[in-house]
This record gives structure tokens, C-alpha cells and sequence, in this order.
């Protein structure tokens, strides 16, 4: 039995669609806590942090998405670390998003100013800098910023310096990467199981060695970007790309997960409703996270 506090971050301010700041909404509507109740936990909602709604920073810039809204996502993230600073220490975080930029605060808050283990289950690496970025959307960016790279006001976000070593990530189902996160990746020797990796070696395998790693860390957190699994069974997403994780591998992973025990926090990130059927997206995430929090069919 764990105590798990839900926090709600409706962030759209990363990327350039309307709708993913519904989010929290749909997976609240998909009844994340009531699953996570009947699973045993003791679960308190907290709300959500207060994001500013696009519409009344078009002042500061008229494109959608973007580095203009650097300084907004950059409160909203010092928010988030606030906002979990309020939690016991033993509370298990789940962070709703919102996009992808959120994990700035989300993984910060987490780690409680430890070291922390890092498993970020994503299409993407999000690992590109302002100067790598193709789109200059901040939500393709929250990854290398937590290891120390990019702008310094989102990298000494809470606390100066890194928030994560290199070292001390893992990617899993990968299959969309820009030319400079490549670089940066291979420079900074980061663990990327593309979908390739997925396909040969299977989730079990990786599974598993992810657990080896983060064996004796005391901080694990896991960044669910919705966008990993495969868009025919998750089309709520802004950013689809083919061949994904199918409805097994993703709750394989969440269940070797939870057998290995080793994960303390988590986010659910880039649901967007507007681009869903039914919140059938929302769904499948609610359904993830208590698999990751030890439901049992026997
Ligand atoms: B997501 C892209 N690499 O930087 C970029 O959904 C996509 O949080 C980023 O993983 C996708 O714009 C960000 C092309
Ligand atoms: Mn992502
Ligand atoms: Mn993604
Ligand atoms: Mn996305």
C-alpha cells in the first residue's frame, strides 16, 4: 500500500496545439484515482498547479509553442517543484500533464534533491536544446535540460545545476530523433532503446536490465509521454509516429516495473483530448498506472 498524491499540471504552453492542457481532466474522467483506490492505495488529489492560459501571453509572442513562452513554463515548473515540496516524503508522486515540459518540474520535485533514476518512455528523446530544436517547442527539450543542457533558466530551475546525470537515464521506445539530440546523446552516453531494441530484444530483457541499474537508487522516476504507444491504439496525442508500443508491451513494462520495485514517482504526459476518440488515450494511461502500481489479475 502506497500514499499516492495526483497532481494536475494543464500545461499547453510546450507545444502547438490547443488541447492537451485537457489532459488531467481526462485522466481524472477516466477515474485514475477510484482504479488506484481499489488497488488498495491511499490516493490524495491535489489539484493543479496554475498555468496561464495562451490566449493571455499573445503578447509575448503570436506563434503557438515556442521559446516565447520560456519564462510562463518556466514558473509553472518552479509551481510543480512547490507543489510536490508539499507532499510527505514518502508520497508517490503522479504529475498529470499537460505537455511534455512539465517533466522539468515534475522530475525536479521528485527527486527530493537526491540523485535520481530516470526511465522516459517516449517516441522521442526530447533531448534537443533551443539550438538543436527543429520546432524551438519546448516540449521537445525537458530531458536535456534536466541533465544540464540548453537554457540556463530551465536548467537551473529550484536548485542550480543538472537535476540528472546522463548516465542516470534510460529511454525506451524510441523511434523519432533530430540529428543534434543523436549527437548529444551518443556525447552524453545516454541508454536508448529504440523500438528496434524493443522488436529484438523484447520488453522482458529491458525490462530487466533497466531494473539492474537502478537497483540501490532510492529515487526512480518514470516519464510516460502517451506518444510511445502506438498511435492506432492511443491517437490522442499532438505528436504521433508510427510503430509504437503495442496495449501488452506497455503493460509489461509497468508491470516488470512494479515487480522490480523500484520506481517512486511518476507522469503521465501529452494527452490531448481534442485529438482523442472517446478518451480512449486517457484510458489506456489510467490503465498503465496501475499496472505500474501492482495490480494483480492473479
Ligand atoms: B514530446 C521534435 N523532436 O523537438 C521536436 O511529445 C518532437 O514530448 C518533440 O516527446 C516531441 O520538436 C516532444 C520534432
Ligand atoms: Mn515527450
Ligand atoms: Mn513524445
Ligand atoms: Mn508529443
Amino acid at each position: 500500500m502506497k500514499d499516492i498524491g495526483i497532481l494536475g499540471v494543464p500545461m499547453d504552453l510546450g507545444q502547438g496545439r490547443r488541447g492537451v492542457d485537457m489532459g488531467p481532466s481526462a485522466m481524472r474522467y477516466g477515474r485514475l484515482q477510484e482504479v488506484l483506490e481499489g488497488l488498495g492505495h491511499r490516493v490524495h488529489d491535489y489539484g493543479d498547479v496554475r498555468v496561464p492560459v495562451v490566449e493571455s501571453l499573445r503578447h509575448t509572442q503570436q506563434e503557438p509553442g515556442g521559446m516565447g513562452y520560456l519564462e510562463a513554463i518556466r514558473t509553472v515548473c518552479l509551481d510543480t517543484i512547490a507543489a510536490i515540496d508539499q507532499m510527505p516524503a514518502e508520497v508517490f508522486p503522479i504529475v498529470l500533464g499537460g505537455d511534455h515540459s512539465i517533466a522539468m518540474g515534475s522530475v525536479t520535485g521528485a527527486s527530493r534533491g537526491e540523485r535520481i533514476g530516470v526511465i522516459w518512455v517516449d517516441a522521442h528523446a526530447d533531448f534537443n536544446t533551443p539550438e538543436t530544436s527543429p520546432s524551438g517547442n519546448i516540449h521537445g527539450m525537458p530531458l536535456a535540460h534536466l541533465c544540464g543542457l540548453g537554457d540556463p533558466r530551465l536548467v537551473h530551475l529550484g536548485r542550480p545545476g543538472a537535476k540528472v546525470r546522463p548516465e542516470d537515464v534510460v529511454l525506451i521506445g524510441i523511434r523519432s530523433l533530430d540529428p543534434g539530440e543523436v549527437q548529444l546523446l551518443r556525447e552524453r552516453g545516454v541508454m536508448v532503446y529504440t523500438m528496434k531494441e524493443v522488436d529484438i530484444q523484447g520488453i522482458p530483457a529491458i525490462a530487466q536490465q533497466v531494473a539492474a541499474k537502478f537497483k540501490g537508487f532510492s529515487r526512480v522516476h518514470v516519464s510516460l509521454d502517451a506518444d510511445v504507444l502506438d498511435p492506432e491504439i492511443a491517437p490522442g496525442v499532438g505528436t504521433p509516429v508510427p510503430g509504437g508500443l503495442t496495449y501488452r508491451e506497455a503493460h509489461l513494462l509497468m508491470e516488470l516495473l512494479a515487480d522490480a520495485k523500484i520506481v517512486t514517482s511518476l507522469d503521465m504526459v501529452e494527452v490531448n483530448p481534442i485529438l482523442d476518440i472517446a478518451n480512449r488515450t486517457a484510458k489506456i494511461m489510467v490503465e498503465l498506472a496501475s499496472s505500474l502500481l501492482g495490480k494483480k489479475i492473479y
